[in-house]
């Protein structure tokens, strides 16, 4: 069970590379009936509903805050060890490993092809996470790189557990990168550590200025944040101050590149930003 959203975590399944649905792990999840009732009306005395005011930050209809943390802090211990352990398994390598979350169609595969293409040799590979489908992992291998499809079903965010399986089918080089591309989802990736050194959240332009208020937890959780799509914003009004000074409000430590994967314009700030993080990877002392 998601414990951000409480929904289901459905069948996952790992391909290491096409062809290889024999030697994927299954694993069998638990399916959980939604009661998708709500109860309306709390009675503020205004048209605003909200919930998640109690301890647990979340409402599942039938069970109590209590029993609600009791799960949370349950599921998110046992991430917890996993996203250590992958934690432990890259240090060892000087492996800078980046999360990179979303909403659907912001660009992040669009993204990692062209960053693939402008790093050259750097040896890297990418985890890519989506309830169904190879078509990323696919999109990635085309580049000549090493891609891992995660398909999580039901479940709506990749965990720890499943980059781990992951990284088993990796034979990742020391001092290479791992791209981690989460499964579009602006709530529940912000909940799960899996070893990365920090989440990368890409917004495109067109999703308008105001998400980063709604869905707080995932900019607060982010280090840096992508305007991706910049060649759009002539078509769609965007005010490219006022997305900045949003990210900034949920997280004032926030990091903002402006950028276009399709047209090249700010991808210099980009593999820049990477090639530093990269650096600061392998020599702490003298980068940070
Ligand atoms: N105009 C424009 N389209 C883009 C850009 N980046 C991605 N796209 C398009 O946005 C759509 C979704 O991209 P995709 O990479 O699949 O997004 P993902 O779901 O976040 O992986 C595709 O049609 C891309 O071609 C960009 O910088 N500019
Ligand atoms: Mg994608």
């Amino acid at each position: 069970m998601c414990t951000v959203c409480g929904c289901g975590d459905g069948e996952v399944k790992v391909h290491g590379h096409e062809h290889d649905h024999d030697h994927g792990h299954h694993h069998h999840g638990h399916h959980h009936e939604h009661d998708h009732h709500h109860q309306h009306g709390h009675g503020h005395g205004h048209d605003h509903v909200h919930f998640g005011h109690g301890a647990a930050g979340v409402d599942v209809p039938g069970m109590s805050q209590a029993r609600l943390i009791e799960i949370e802090t349950s599921i998110l211990a046992k991430n917890d060890r996993y996203a250590e352990a992958n934690r432990r398994v890259l240090a060892a390598k000087g492996i800078l490993a980046l999360n990179f979350v979303s909403s659907p169609g912001s660009g992040k595969t669009t993204l990692l092809c062209r960053t693939i293409e402008a790093l050259g040799d750097q040896p890297l590979a990418v985890i890519e996470g989506d309830q169904q489908t190879q078509n990323d992992a696919d999109r990635i291998r085309a580049t000549g790189a090493r891609a891992v499809q995660v398909n999580t079903g039901k479940g709506c965010h990749l965990d720890g557990h499943m980059v781990g399986h992951a990284l088993d089918h990796l034979d990742l080089a020391p001092g290479a990168m791992l791209f981690i591309e989460n499964v579009g989802n602006l709530v529940c990736p912000a909940g799960f550590d899996l070893g990365e050194d920090c989440k990368v959240a890409i917004l495109s332009v067109t999703e308008g200025e105001d998400k980063p208020l709604k869905y707080p937890d995932m900019f607060q959780a982010a280090r840096l944040a992508i305007l991706n799509k910049t060649d759009l914003a002539p078509h769609c009004d965007v005010d490219m101050d006022l997305y900045e000074a949003n990210l900034r409000r949920v997280n004032p430590e926030i990091e903002i590149i402006a950028l276009s994967a399709r047209t090249g314009e700010g991808m210099d700030l980009w593999t820049g930003w990477l090639k530093a993080r990269l650096a600061a990877k392998r020599a702490p002392a003298a980068a940070e």
